[in-house]
C-alpha cells in the first residue's frame, strides 16, 4: 500500500451505539479520501489472526472476543501522511489519557472498547489493509 494510506475499523462498541455516521463525518471532514470500506463480522479465528501481534499479552482473549461479538466498518484511507496523521485524530489507546477533540476521547468507553482502530505503521497499514480488502476492492 502507498505510504499515504492507513487502515482502520469503526469497533463493535461504536457501531452499537449508533456513532458510525458521526466518526465517518469526522474522518471526511479532516482530509481523509475513502479508498475502500465495507461493514463486515470478524470470526473469532478472523481476530485472532488479525491481532496475532498481541497474541502474548494478557488483555488478547478479552480483545480478540470483544472485535468478533459485532459487525465492524472497516476501511483504507488516504491522505498525505495518513498513518500518523489519523493515529492524533484517534488519541491515545486509554480513552481517558486521549486528547479533546480526539475521536477515542469524544466516542471510547475504556482501553478494551475504545471505539476505532488505526495502523502504527505503513507496513501494518499495508498488511492489515489487505487483511479485510482485495486489490478489486480499493478505489
Ligand atoms: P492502539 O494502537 O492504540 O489501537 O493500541 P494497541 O495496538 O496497543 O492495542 C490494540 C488494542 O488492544 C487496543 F485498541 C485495545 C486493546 N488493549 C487493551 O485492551 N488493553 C491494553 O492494555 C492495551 C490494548
Amino acid at each position: 500500500m502507498p505510504s499515504n494510506r492507513t487502515f482502520t475499523m469503526i469497533k463493535p462498541d461504536a457501531i452499537e451505539k449508533g456513532h458510525v455516521g458521526a466518526i465517518l463525518n469526522k474522518i471526511i471532514a479532516s482530509g481523509f479520501r475513502i479508498v475502500s470500506m465495507k461493514m463486515t463480522q470478524m470470526s473469532l479465528r478472523d481476530a485472532e489472526l488479525f491481532y496475532a501481534v498481541h497474541k502474548e499479552r494478557p488483555f488478547f482473549g478479552e480483545l480478540v472476543a470483544f472485535m468478533s461479538r459485532g459487525p465492524i466498518v472497516a476501511a483504507i484511507l488516504e491522505k498525505d501522511n495518513a498513518v500518523d496523521d489519523f493515529r492524533t485524530l484517534i488519541g491515545a489507546t486509554n480513552p481517558e489519557e486521549a486528547a479533546e477533540g480526539t475521536l477515542r476521547k469524544q466516542f471510547a468507553t475504556s482501553m478494551g472498547e475504545n471505539a476505532v482502530h488505526g495502523s502504527d505503521s505503513n507496513e501494518n497499514a499495508e498488511i492489515e489493509g489487505a487483511f479485510h480488502f482485495s486489490g478489486r476492492e480499493m478505489f
